[in-house]
């Protein structure tokens, strides 16, 4: 038997997803008994329940009533009256909110609450840089949510993220973004040129994946001397021809959830420095003074870097 190729998987996962949303949670009913064991209660005296939702009281005792509002107080929402046993009542709730009740006989001796709270979804992941062979942590990462609710939240220092409390089945989407780098902070420099003009020259492996995307930092898809200069300009600190050098790249650029009711992990995104194409990513600084001695740089490298500097390449 043909497998299904992994493309027929997806396209057949997404008609699934599109036929189960939006999802609207199924009415659930909660039981209450009034007077049970002929004590001056109603079990249980706090039930928690979503919009929409219905309690039904049990009479398990005579002359009891179930009355919305406080002692002495009925707000008129939903009233029994005075009941004996067989009998039930029930009410559905349509909205959110604390809704308390008690028995008018009894008052504040026989009192209950109703919860109504709306169902919340989470969303969180990982921002990493998108490297090999460990992708690195990318913290301090901007997320905005826009949509049903707006927010934003930074990623923390392993590149996690989370937005809490979210209204099930709204819409929303979710956004990355970081401030592009200073020109001639640390990371980007020499060894980053010398890797782009060796992949333009042919020379040794060719940059593949993030890091060939990294390289294209005019976004014209070829690597030349053009990303090679701008890179250099880059290093040398300055602001002008340099392309997209320094700034940051997602993937993707966003997320967008629609009619969301089920919490959202391994929400990820990859991250690339465009110039930073060096043979290992490093976890870039947001501090200019922390300048890494890293990237794999072999000796005779970090030698041609100080030189380059001193001879003000
Ligand atoms: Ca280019
Ligand atoms: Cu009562």
């Amino acid at each position: 038997m043909k497998m299904p190729s992994p493309n027929q998987v997806r396209c057949s996962l997404l008609t699934l997803s599109l036929v189960l949303y939006p999802y609207v949670a199924p009415a659930t009913t909660v039981q209450v008994h009034v007077g049970q064991g002929a004590t001056l209660t109603f079990t249980p005296d706090t039930v928690s329940i979503q919009p929409g939702d219905m309690v039904e009281w049990i009479w398990d005792d005579n002359g009891h009533s179930v009355t919305s509002g406080t002692p002495g107080n009925p707000d008129g929402t939903f009233d029994s009256g005075l009941q004996g046993i067989p009998f039930t009542f029930s009410h559905t709730f349509p909205m959110a909110g604390s809704f308390p009740y008690y028995c008018i006989r009894h008052q504040a001796m026989m009192v209950g609450t109703v919860n109504v709270e709306a169902p919340t979804v989470s969303i969180g992941g990982t921002v990493l840089y998108c490297s090999n062979p460990v992708p690195g942590p990318v913290p301090n990462v901007t997320l905005t949510l826009t949509g049903s609710a707006s927010g934003s939240t930074l990623s923390d220092a392993s590149g996690n993220y989370t937005f809490l409390s979210l209204a099930s089945g709204g819409n929303y989407t979710v956004t990355p973004t970081k401030a592009a780098r200073v020109p001639g902070s640390p990371n980007i420099h020499t060894v980053d040129v010398i890797a782009t003009q060796r992949h333009f020259l042919n020379l040794g492996t060719p940059l593949a994946g993030c890091r060939l995307t990294a390289a294209d930092v005019n976004g014209d898809t070829s690597v030349n001397t053009v990303d090679v200069i701008a890179i250099q300009r880059f290093f040398l600190g300055l602001s002008t021809g340099i392309a997209n050098t320094g700034r940051y790249k997602f993937t993707p650029v966003n997320r967008t959830y629609i009619g969301l009711v089920t919490n959202q992990t391994a929400q990820n995104y990859d991250t690339l420095v465009y110039g930073d194409t060096a043979a290992t990513f490093v976890e870039l600084p947001d501090d200019p003074s922390q300048d890494a001695a890293d990237d794999g740089t072999s000796a005779g490298e970090v030698a041609a870097v100080t030189k380059t500097r001193k001879t003000g390449l």
